[in-house]
Formats: structure tokens, C-alpha cells, sequence
């Protein structure tokens, strides 16, 4: 076989990225996916060759360059065959690494972020700063546009969002600054220990210049030695938080206030480490100050991330359906515990992918409002909390909070699971609370 065949595995978004590319590149490309019919299929053009069914390693052996999509484990039985044999197996990110390198490329700067969670939101916010700075940014990667369809010769600078499936199989980045912006359980039915999913994330900093770590998550300090690194965090060193005399608290850098978290539109005091690890990050690739200060003060968030529904009654409820994992979740339930005069009713639940619940013992302790559990992992999750209640499914949740829900209260959704139990992804279980919680306004006119 020419050295000019490539095998793309998975025809996914990343998978049909890599296959545009590679052919603009001059190889000769063949596309694997285990699905019978792949998303990407009505999108590739007729004279690539589509292998569908289960991966055979014989046959990827005969490639000496094989992409792997994401979404596919690199333990795979059949990748493991072919990779023993001495085929190069890399990602879509890795292509992007090595053609970044080149004319007419080379010049734009770099900014990798990857972390359990707050990456779209760090990723998005550094993206509008960027934009309101007039720098030609280009901002992708895990957030949802393939990095390779990213590439032009007029980006500045491009903002990758990187997953810890994406850095397993890229080696050659050279971020100008790159982050881990928190570490917690997250993909244990993907990866056989917790240390390994740590130790993929790690990666990101072998591939940068510069490191940006989280003070008060150790598993974020760089490993790897004699990289330069700048810090964020909730005391008051380098990027971080002071009060004034009257306990407004501030982000602050070295001391010195930037901008008081009142004027902040994000909520929740995990988005107060977000602004900073974004403000940082744009300072390390020299980004204007004032124009980030000014965005931090317009920016109002993705959506599905505690994003404020409806109040009704004086209730108050939030989407938060991306929080996927537990970490999200206490993330929201302890940041957004101040901001509330009543009790927090909480609707968890859907596929937990190998989680340990009990992690979240403590914080639903606190919580003195309904605990609902819904989906797959229902039951496991109920154990933390002898309060907890199961229903059927997020219909049953929603009624059964707003029966019991006062003024002054909160109602989030935030389900410490992904979704795939019951929905297509995050965004379609987000849209239909959004649409129960509308409802009830409905019923109450
Ligand atoms: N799949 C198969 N057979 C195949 C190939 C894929 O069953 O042969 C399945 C995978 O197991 C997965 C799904 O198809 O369930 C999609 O996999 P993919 O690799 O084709 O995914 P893409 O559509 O290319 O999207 C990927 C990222 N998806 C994953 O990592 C699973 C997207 O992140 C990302 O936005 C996109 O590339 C662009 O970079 C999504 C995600 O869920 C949002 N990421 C995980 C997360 O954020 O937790 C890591
Ligand atoms: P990711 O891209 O890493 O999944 P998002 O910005 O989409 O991150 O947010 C995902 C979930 O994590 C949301 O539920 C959000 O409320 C929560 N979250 C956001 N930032 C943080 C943070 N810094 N620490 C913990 N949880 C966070």
C-alpha cells in the first residue's frame, strides 16, 4: 500500500474534518465507522471508500497512518492490533499541530484549554475577548467546530478546546499558553483508572510554553518539569480574589482589583475562576485589557450552564444540563448556594458513566429544598441522600417541585450524568426543561 493511504476512523464531524483535509493534503483516504449508518455519510464524496461494520485490525494494519476520531477508544481491540504492527495512530488535533507549523500558518499564536469543566465556557469567554480586542481569532476544537476546519491563513490566534480523548493522541502542539482549569471524575467507562484520565490531561502541558494551573486543584500543577507557569485562584496571589473593607470581593491580579464579581453577568463562584483563568489566559497572549475587563462585564454564558429559565411564583429555575459529571454539579449547588434567600431543589439524574455518587453525599446534605432523581442511575444516586425521591422522568421532577417549591426558592437542574439514557445529547435534555419549566407559567395564566 502507498504511504500515501490514510485510514480515518469514525465519520463524526472530526472524522469528515480529517477526511476534507487529507485530500486537500494529496492522500488517498478510507473511512471506517462501527455504525451502519454514519452521520457523516450523506456529506463524503462518492469516490472515498466507506468500510462500515466492526473495526478489523487486519485490515488497519495495512495503513501506515491511521486518524482516530474521539469518540473512539484507542484500546480498541482492533486499533491496539494495527498500532503493535507499526501503524501511526493519531488524532484530527495532531494534524492540526503539524500543519500549524507550517507556511502560512505559523504566525498565529496558540491558547489550549482543556479541565473536567468550565472548558466551553473559558474557551467561548476568551473567544469574545479576543473578538472585541480586533484580534482574527478562531475558537474550536472539543467546543464543537473541528480544529482542522478552523485553519486559515488570516487567524491570529486559535482557541482549542481539548478533551482528554483528544490530547491521547496529539503530541506535537506548541501552545503559547495552555490550561487545566480543574480536575474531577469524569469518563471512568472510557478509561480503566482515574489516574489515567488524569495523566491524559496532563499531556496538554508537554505541548505548550507556558502553563496556566488552578491553585487549589493540585491535579491541574504542571508535571511536566521546568515549564514556565502563572496561576489563578481563590486567595489572593497572581490571578486571583481580594475583598475591600466592606467585603466586596474583587478579581484581582498581584493585589490589585480588576473588576468586582458584582459586575460579572455569570453566576455561581465557579464562573469568578473562570473570568480569571480567561482574563489570564488573554494576558498571556497579550490580549487588550481593557477589551476583556469590558467583555467580563457583558458576557452572559453558554447555554445549559446554570442558565437562568424562568422565575414563576418567585422561584427561581436554572438549566444546568451540561453538568455531566459530579464535579459540575457541586460546583453549582455549593457556588450558587448564596445567591439564594429560600431552599435549592435539585432534579439529578441519567447515565452516570461509572461514577462513585457518593462523592455528592455532602453537598446534598446542605440542600434543604426536594432532591429528585430521574434516569438510568436513579437509584444509585437516591443512596447519598435519605431525603432523595426517584420519578420516572423529568416531566415527574419538574411537577413535583413545583408543587413544593415557595418564593425565594431555586430550582436547577443539575444532573451530574450524561444524558444518552434518555435523550440525544445535553442540549435536547436542556431544551425540554426549558420547555417544562414554560410550561408552568403557561398553567398558571
Ligand atoms: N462512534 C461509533 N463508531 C465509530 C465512531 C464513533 O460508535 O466508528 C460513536 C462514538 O463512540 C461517540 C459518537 O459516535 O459516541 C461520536 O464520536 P465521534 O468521534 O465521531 O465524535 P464527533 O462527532 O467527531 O465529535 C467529536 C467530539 N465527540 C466526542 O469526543 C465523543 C465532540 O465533543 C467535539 O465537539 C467534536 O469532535 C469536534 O471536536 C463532544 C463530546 O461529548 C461535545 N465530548 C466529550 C465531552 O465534552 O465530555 C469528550
Ligand atoms: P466543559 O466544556 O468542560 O464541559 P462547560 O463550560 O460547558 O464545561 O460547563 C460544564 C458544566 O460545568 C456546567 O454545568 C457548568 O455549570 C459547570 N462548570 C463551569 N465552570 C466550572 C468550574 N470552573 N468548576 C466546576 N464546574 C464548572
Amino acid at each position: 500500500m502507498s504511504e500515501m493511504q490514510v485510514a480515518v476512523l469514525g465519520l463524526g464531524i472530526t472524522g469528515l474534518s480529517c477526511v476534507n483535509f487529507l485530500r486537500q493534503e494529496g492522500y488517498q483516504v478510507s473511512v471506517f465507522d462501527t455504525r451502519e449508518t454514519p452521520p457523516g455519510e450523506d456529506k463524503l464524496s462518492a469516490d472515498v471508500k466507506l468500510i462500515k461494520g466492526p473495526l478489523n485490525g487486519l485490515l488497519l494494519a495495512n495503513f501506515p497512518l491511521i486518524i482516530a476520531s474521539p469518540g473512539i477508544a484507542l484500546a480498541t481491540p482492533a486499533l491496539q492490533f494495527a498500532s503493535r504492527t507499526g501503524c501511526e495512530v493519531i488524532g484530527d488535533i495532531e494534524l492540526f499541530a503539524r500543519k500549524l507549523k507550517t507556511a502560512p500558518y505559523r504566525h498565529a499564536k496558540l491558547v489550549t484549554i482543556t479541565g473536567s469543566n468550565g472548558k466551553s465556557t473559558v474557551t467561548s469567554l476568551l473567544g469574545e475577548m479576543a473578538l472585541e480586542a480586533d484580534v482574527n481569532v478562531a475558537v474550536g476544537g472539543n467546543i464543537g467546530v473541528p480544529a482542522l476546519d478552523l485553519l486559515s491563513p488570516d487567524v491570529d490566534l486559535y482557541i482549542l478546546e481539548l478533551s482528554s480523548f483528544q490530547l491521547e493522541t496529539t503530541r506535537s502542539l506548541d501552545a503559547d499558553i495552555a490550561t487545566i482549569l480543574n480536575v474531577s471524575e469524569d469518563h471512568l467507562d472510557r478509561y480503566d483508572s482515574y489516574q489515567h484520565y488524569v495523566q491524559a490531561k496532563q499531556l496538554i502541558y508537554k505541548q505548550c510554553k507556558k502553563a496556566l494551573f488552578n491553585r487549589d486543584d493540585l491535579l491541574t500543577y504542571p508535571t511536566t518539569e521546568d515549564l514556565p507557569s502563572i496561576s489563578f485562584g481563590f486567595d489572593s496571589h497572581l490571578y486571583g480574589l481580594i475583598n475591600d473593607s466592606d467585603q466586596h470581593v474583587f478579581l484581582a491580579l498581584n493585589g490589585k482589583p480588576l473588576l468586582a464579581v458584582s459586575a460579572l453577568k455569570l453566576s455561581g463562584k465557579h464562573n469568578w475562576m473562570n473570568a480569571l483563568a480567561a482574563f489570564a489566559l488573554g494576558e498571556a497572549v497579550s490580549l487588550d485589557k481593557d477589551a476583556m475587563l469590558r467583555i467580563l462585564q457583558q458576557y452572559r454564558g453558554l447555554t445549559h450552564r446554570c442558565e437562568f429559565v424562568a422565575e414563576i411564583n418567585g422561584v427561581r429555575w436554572i438549566n444546568d444540563s451540561k453538568a455531566t459529571n459530579i464535579g459540575a454539579t457541586q460546583a453549582a449547588l455549593s457556588g450558587l448556594s448564596d445567591t439564594i434567600q429560600g431552599n435549592i431543589h435539585v432534579i439529578l439524574g441519567g447515565e452516570g458513566k461509572g461514577a462513585n455518587f457518593s462523592e455528592l453525599t455532602a453537598v446534598l446534605q446542605e440542600i434543604k429544598g426536594e432532591i429528585v432523581c430521574f434516569g438510568k442511575d436513579a437509584q444509585q444516586i437516591a443512596l447519598c441522600n435519605q431525603r432523595a425521591k426517584r420519578v420516572q422522568n423529568l416531566d415527574a421532577a419538574v411537577e413535583l417541585i413545583a408543587n413544593s417549591s415557595q418564593t425565594g426558592d431555586l430550582v436547577i437542574l443539575t444532573p451530574a450524568c450524561a444524558s444518552l439514557d434518555m435523550y440525544s445529547n445535553f442540549m435536547a435534555r436542556g431544551e425540554h426543561f426549558k420547555t417544562l419549566v414554560r410550561a408552568l407559567t403557561t398553567d398558571i395564566t
